[in-house]
């Protein structure tokens, strides 16, 4: 909480420990409101100050003792503890208390229905107990947890088990011992009942590793695929990266209350129960498709971020985009590689380059923070992991896996940076990566603008290439970056061309490097269509003057999916942005017959795998659709997403309607095959529902649905297109899931998105459902937060209600919750892209925020850039 205002921390200041710490012995004498925390520290000097520094943050100090004296030269501070006229090394004890059972903000020790559970990253640790809560501070840790065993039978913490002892009264006490040194923010306590679902892992050294899932009581069958998920990951780092498990157990544990996915602490996870349980009654596709890729993430963790950690905070990107790559490319191993590269970079194009233009513009290594919280952005994550996957297009797999050895080799067991990762790309691969070292500093989005021409007479043909990175609200000057630029040339056949430059043939993998550069290519015998950025091999915006014909040809002829795909959704864009304007003008939305044509096609070819087919005819998303523009018309645009679909609904009627009626399936599996059949019938399902003659198939299909997946589809059409049998299905769901929170999500995610008319009303009234707590953040982000970010209609009513409701919500969870506040809060930071009349009416309820007493940092951070911007 802030009394003055917050200061900022910026990368360039970085100074390394004043003191080391070896070990730490915890012990936590459980209790809700008063825990005793004591913490034995071996400590030793490495500079040459006397005076330590720790961090703590409501915590309550019982006593300090140095080498088994009491120790009275220190001083407690606002931010922590500073102790003075040290010995250069000592046994540091520290004794406290916390509060689990009063700590809403889910950081730190806390309680979650019940169950104590930790969650340390980014500084969750100072919460604990006062430490020097630093991620390049690493100590071997050894922690002994006591409570009462009939209440909480399983006590849980990093590594492996050393000692159990039954105490007096009912108590017992669990000893756990780490050898592994780790960062604070990777230790973990859980204590709780669980159900406990068990498998064994044997590595391919031989090794048996214990596998153990932990989920609340009567939860164990909805645990299965999350355990599938885990051996498979195992494996597949094994095979991919050569990467091995090293404890003898590995532990995840599910928890209601949480403010993210999932947490990577070593030897034992904590999962938001949304990424552990599933069946085919309580979890959609996306749902288990989600759980494979978050337990895959956080395994992947236990190598890119835990064996070699971040040194500071800043070098985030280091951990989490490198390990959103190998999650990427693990999931494309094992599913469609093209239908995951389309929602990787429907991720990047919409809410990535939306966060890259907004008020909190930054680099994927940031170089000044407020509140770390802050930065587990999409940039980090998302862009990070393309700038890792960039540096894999450059080198190649071999090339790239001996960078990775490399990177093992100098810097496992140790906190690094990310320039020690681009170093070693570099020095195992022989490729300069000089200019490329930029991407990590530079934020924004690179428009790379493309113009080609055909010489008939020297048989050449010419790409003439520009990039430019408009200046972001947190940087001014743009340098050119090294881009790579996948192209393909296809003759009128649609025959792949032969890319040759001087008589030579040249990579597919263009290096644009310049400002402006021309790519001649020669022994070309007739103007070509090219097809560009293939695989999205750069995180930037292309702009081409392709005609309608080209892109049909490209969805047609292009060699992969996901140039299909690309092909489609620019032809989509091209006639989206044509309507906009027509309809500002007093037009109509209307479609060419070649573009209908186009999809038509799409859904006739038997050769593709029906989940691609699924994406290709998915429109882009409103929010991707304003990233488009600098000002978006929100009328304007939600009116043309509707009329193109209900204009390929009626002129598709009878494909979509056929392959509706040929892919229903009598049995569910999440088999690859069932998974993409699902995907297009549900999709031509929301299709055929904005035909009133239809509309019928929407509660058919709700009422014979066997698995989620298909009962959300219906819901889905119903609620998206305002249907009459929606009241009545939402009514029968609520009735049938009400007592389970993790269900009801689905519902309240519907109502959020409500796009009728008194949807905010009906919000509010959901608020009081028995299964609603703004206390749980899943809960609150799919009720509140589906409507800031899906429900564009409402949200921006030009009433202000909408806006109105949002700060309201953000100020009570400001106290309570800060940090779910702050991913929340979002949507209403991009204010400058409304028109004036809504600029205006999202600026009182800023102001509003901005003027709190109590105005945590975490807003403080994003509300300040955005009233300043
Ligand atoms: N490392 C955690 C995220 C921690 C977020 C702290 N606010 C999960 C992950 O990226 O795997
Ligand atoms: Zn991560």
């Amino acid at each position: 909480m802030t009394e003055s205002t917050p200061k900022a921390k910026y990368r360039n200041d970085y100074q390394a420990p004043s003191h080391t710490i070896s070990e730490v012995f915890l012990t936590f004498e459980l209790n809700e409101t008063r825990t005793k925390v004591t913490a034995i520290s071996r400590v030793k000097q490495s500079g040459s100050s006397t005076v330590l520094d720790l961090d703590g943050d409501s915590i309550e100090l019982a006593s300090v003792s140095i080498n088994g004296e009491n120790w009275t030269d220190f001083e407690e501070t606002a931010t922590g503890l500073t102790l003075a006229n040290l010995p250069s090394e000592f046994e540091l004890k520290i004794v406290n208390y916390i509060s689990p059972a009063t700590n809403t903000a889910l950081e730190g020790l806390y309680l979650s229905d019940g169950a104590y559970c930790t969650q340390c990253e980014a500084e969750g640790f100072r919460r604990i107990t006062y430490f020097m809560d630093r991620p390049d501070v690493l100590a071997e840790y050894t922690t002994e947890i006591i409570a009462d065993k009939s209440q909480f039978p399983f006590l849980l913490s990093n590594g492996n088990k050393i000692d159990e002892q039954d105490l007096e009264n009912g108590f017992h006490s669990v000893t756990w011992h780490d050898p592994h040194p780790k960062p604070a923010y990777l230790f973990a306590l859980v204590a709780g009942d669980f159900d406990v679902l068990t498998d064994k892992y044997v590595t391919r050294s031989g090794r048996d590793v214990a596998l153990e899932i932990f989920v609340d009581k009567g939860n164990l069958e909805r645990a299965n695929h999350a355990m599938v998920s885990l051996i498979n990951s195992m494996k597949w780092d094994e095979e991919r990266f050569g990467l091995e498990y090293d404890l003898d157990i590995y532990m995840i544990v599910a928890v209601d209350f949480f403010n993210m996915g999932a947490m990577e602490n070593k030897g034992l996870n904590v999962f938001n129960s949304k990424f552990v349980l599933a069946n085919e009654k309580t979890a959609t596709d996306t749902d288990y498709l989600g759980i494979e890729a978050v337990i895959g993430h956080e395994y992947f963790h236990n190598w890119t971020g835990n064996r070699v950690t971040c040194r500071d905070w800043f070098q985030l990107s280091l951990k989490e985009g490198l390990t959103v790559f190998r999650d990427q490319e693990f999931s494309s191993d094992l599913g469609s590689r093209s239908v995951n590269r389309i929602n990787n970079v429907r991720v990047i194009r919409g809410p990535q380059f939306a966060e890259d233009s907004s008020p909190m513009s930054h680099p994927i290594r940031p170089e000044k923070v407020i509140e770390m919280n802050n930065f587990y952005t999409l940039t980090v994550y998302e862009k990070g992991s393309e700038v890792i996957r960039m540096m894999h297009t450059l080198l190649g797999e071999d090339k790239f896996q001996s960078g990775m050895r490399l990177y093992f080799e100098r810097h496992d067991g140790t906190a690094a940076t990310c320039e020690d990762f681009v170093a070693a790309m570099e020095d195992a691969s022989a490729v300069d990566l000089k200019q490329f070292r930029l991407w990590y500093s530079q934020s924004g989005t690179p428009i790379v603008s493309v113009t080609d021409s055909y010489d008939e007479e020297s048989k050449t043909y010419t790409l003439s290439v520009s990039q430019c990175t408009p200046v972001t609200h947190d940087q001014s000057n743009k340098q050119p970056l090294h881009i790579p630029f996948d192209v393909e040339l296809y003759d009128k056949e649609g025959n792949i061309i032969e890319l040759q430059c001087n008589g030579e043939v040249v990579s597919s993998v263009l290096n644009i490097t310049e400002a402006k550069q021309e790519f001649v290519f020669d022994n070309i015998m007739g103007k070509p269509t090219p097809s560009m950025l293939r695989e999205f091999s750069a995180p930037v915006r292309l702009e081409f003057k392709y005609s309608d014909e080209q892109l049909a040809f490209l969805m047609i002829h292009a060699r992969n999916e996901f140039a299909k795909w690309d092909a489609g959704q620019m032809l989509l864009a091209k006639h989206i942005k044509t309507n906009v304007t027509n309809l500002k003008n007093g037009g109509k939305v209307e479609l060419p017959s070649l573009v209908v044509d186009a999809f038509r096609g799409v859904l006739l070819n038997e050769n593709c795998d029906p989940a691609f087919t699924a994406e290709a005819l998915s429109l882009p998303s409103f929010n991707e659709v304003s990233g488009w523009y600098d000002q978006v018309d929100v009328d304007a645009v939600c009116d043309v997403l509707l009329g193109i679909k209900g204009i390929l609904a009626s002129e598709l009627r009878d494909e979509l309607l056929a392959i509706y009626n040929t892919t229903i399936q009598d049995n569910y599996s999440i088999e690859h095959q069932a998974i993409a059949k699902r995907a297009l019938r549900n999709t031509c399902l929301q299709y055929l529902a904005k035909l009133p003659e239809q509309q019928n198939l929407v509660m058919d299909q709700y009422q014979s649905a066997n698995n989620m997946t298909d009962t959300m589809a219906a819901m889905t059409a119903a609620n998206s297109s305002s249907l009459s049998c929606r009241e009545t299905i939402m009514q029968d769901y609520s009735d049938k899931w009400q007592h389970d929170g993790l269900v009801m999500d689905k519902w309240f995610a519907l109502q959020g998105s409500n796009p009728a008319e008194d949807a905010l009303q009906n919000l509010k009234e959901c608020m009081n459902h028995p299964a609603f707590s703004l206390k749980n953040p899943n809960r609150t982000r799919s009720l509140i937060g589906a409507f800031l970010n899906m429900n564009p209609r409402r949200f921006h009513d030009k009433s202000g209600h909408g806006y109105q409701f949002a700060g309201e919500i953000l100020k009570q969870l400001n106290s309570s919750n800060p940090q779910v506040a702050s991913r929340l809060i979002d949507p209403l930071l991009k204010f400058k892209k409304y028109d004036e009349q809504r600029q205006q009416l999202i600026r009182v309820e800023l102001d509003k925020i901005k003027s709190m007493d109590d105005l945590a940092n975490d807003l403080f951070e994003k509300v300040s850039k955005a009233l300043e911007s």
